[in-house]
């Protein structure tokens, strides 16, 4: 394989989608020798095929605001690859949202659904409207226009979409209520849903908690625990609740969390009601942290910074990607950073990664450590199909048991001939192993 032909010629492609590249990038540098030792899969030419999404819905939202104003958005669903299963994956709604945002993350997403070891292919999709400052009626209006667009796309066994930023449970259930109207089924094609209504018990927490599963297994691997160490969280949303609470459970001090506005730094650890605060200032829609510092004596809001400049054991990304810079990343090192597991997708920029990498620091991408969200939501589909409702410890057991897996199915593939764990190799070269012994086995389609 060329790497530079293959991404020169994706560039002349689709130029500017900087995001899909880096994404891509990483991959076939991690996948260059394993691929080489397969002559079949350049001759059925995988890699072209793999990269390349199978089909994109692009389609205009058009949604009416509470001053009846009309307003117009893009919307996406990216459906990349259903070699192993049904498209799979969350929604965005985020100003930011563009096609080589939505590629990335859907590229990603096929990797990381295969390394779950459950049958899903992945997809992503989403859309420019920002929910900051939306009325819930606006929420609701823009929800139910965007699956007008979409739902024929969708299905059980077709494409199965969740939450991802600015995605929560009540947009799930507002998009998944409009889409039963449409299709008239109860056939649970979102996961994410209200308890009530086909939801999982563990949805809203595991992204978080598989996350910390994860970083235990690294922690054990170097005969370490995760007892009394300091972490810094980004993000506010629900992927930094989830991972704050699991660590404090687990016996570790979260000291940071972030917001567009800066972070927060609080000595005392981040527990009890302070965790349960981040679900208030999430549910104001500002998107700001700096209230915390007024409610909670003690701790310092950095106005426009960024956690990474504190000194911790463990670096959580939970916020959104290329968060974590190649500055960021010779910060947390000097400071003597163990540990930077990704639980945001693609948290770290490449300059960060072979920061983390050079200086031996046990490092591990988003497609490993933030699994456990899709994974509890193939759950989720399990329990929809079979119309059962698991026990909280049953899916709970069961992600444990998935994340574990995905470690040692990095370790199998990513452990470097001096014993230095490449958790992003080993990631990719097992997923890109699932994806493409499926696509053999599926002919050239
Ligand atoms: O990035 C992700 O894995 C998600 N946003 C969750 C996707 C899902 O289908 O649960």
């Amino acid at each position: 394989m060329d790497i530079n032909n293959i991404l020169n010629s994706l560039e002349a492609k689709h130029p500017g989608e900087k995001e899909y590249l880096q994404a891509v990038k990483e991959v076939l540098i991690c996948v260059e020798d394993v691929y080489n030792q397969h002559p079949e899969f350049e001759k059925a030419k995988i890699i072209e095929r793999m990269v390349e999404p199978d089909r994109i819905v692009t389609f205009r939202v058009t949604w009416v605001d509470d001053r009846g104003e009309v307003q117009n958005n893009i919307g996406y669903r990216v459906q990349f690859n259903n070699a192993i299963g049904p498209y799979k994956g969350g929604i965005r709604f985020h100003a930011s949202v563009n096609l080589s945002i939505l590629k990335f993350l859907g590229f990603e997403q096929t990797f990381k659904n295969a390394l779950t070891t459950l049958p899903m292919g992945g997809a992503k999709g989403g859309s420019d409207f920002s929910p900051r400052g939306k009325s819930d009626a606006e929420i609701m209006r823009f929800c139910q226009a965007f699956i007008l667009c979409l739902w024929k796309n969708l299905g059980p066994d077709r494409d199965v979409p969740a939450g991802d930023i600015g995605v929560g449970g009540r947009e799930v259930g507002y998009m998944y209520g409009m889409y039963k109207k449409l299709v008239n089924e109860c056939t649970g094609t979102f996961t994410g849903k209200g308890l009530s209504f086909g939801g999982s018990l563990v949805r809203p927490e595991a992204t978080g908690f598989g996350a910390l599963y994860f970083v235990q297994s690294m922690l054990a691997e170097k005969k370490d625990s995760i007892e009394g160490k300091t972490v810094a969280v980004s993000g506010f949303g629900n992927v930094a609740w989830g991972a704050t609470l699991k660590a404090t459970q687990l016996g570790a001090k979260v000291v940071t969390i972030s917001g567009p506005d800066g972070y927060i730094y609080d000595p005392d650890g981040i527990s009890g009601e302070k965790i349960d605060y981040m679900l208030y200032l999430r549910a104001t829609g500002e998107d700001i942290v700096a209230p915390y510092a007024e409610r909670f004596p003690g701790s310092t809001f950095y106005a426009g910074r960024k956690p990474w400049e504190q000194k911790v054991d463990i670096a959580l990304p939970c916020a959104t990607q290329n968060e974590v810079d190649g500055e960021d990343a010779k910060m947390l090192v000097a400071n003597g950073v163990e540990i930077v597991a990704e639980v945001s997708n693609m948290g770290c920029t490449p300059e960060a990664i072979d920061t983390f990498i050079a200086s031996h620091t046990n490092y591990a991408p988003g497609k490993a450590v933030n699994a456990g969200g899709v994974a509890t939501s193939g759950l989720e589909m399990s329990q929809n199909a079979e119309h059962l409702q698991w026990s909280a410890e049953e899916v709970d057991k069961r992600l444990h048991e998935i994340m574990r897996n995905i470690h040692t199915q990095c370790v199998e593939h990513g452990t470097e001939p001096d014993g230095f764990i490449n958790y992003m190799k080993g990631a990719n070269i097992a997923g890109f192993m699932k994806v493409a012994n499926a696509m053999m086995g599926q002919g050239i389609i």
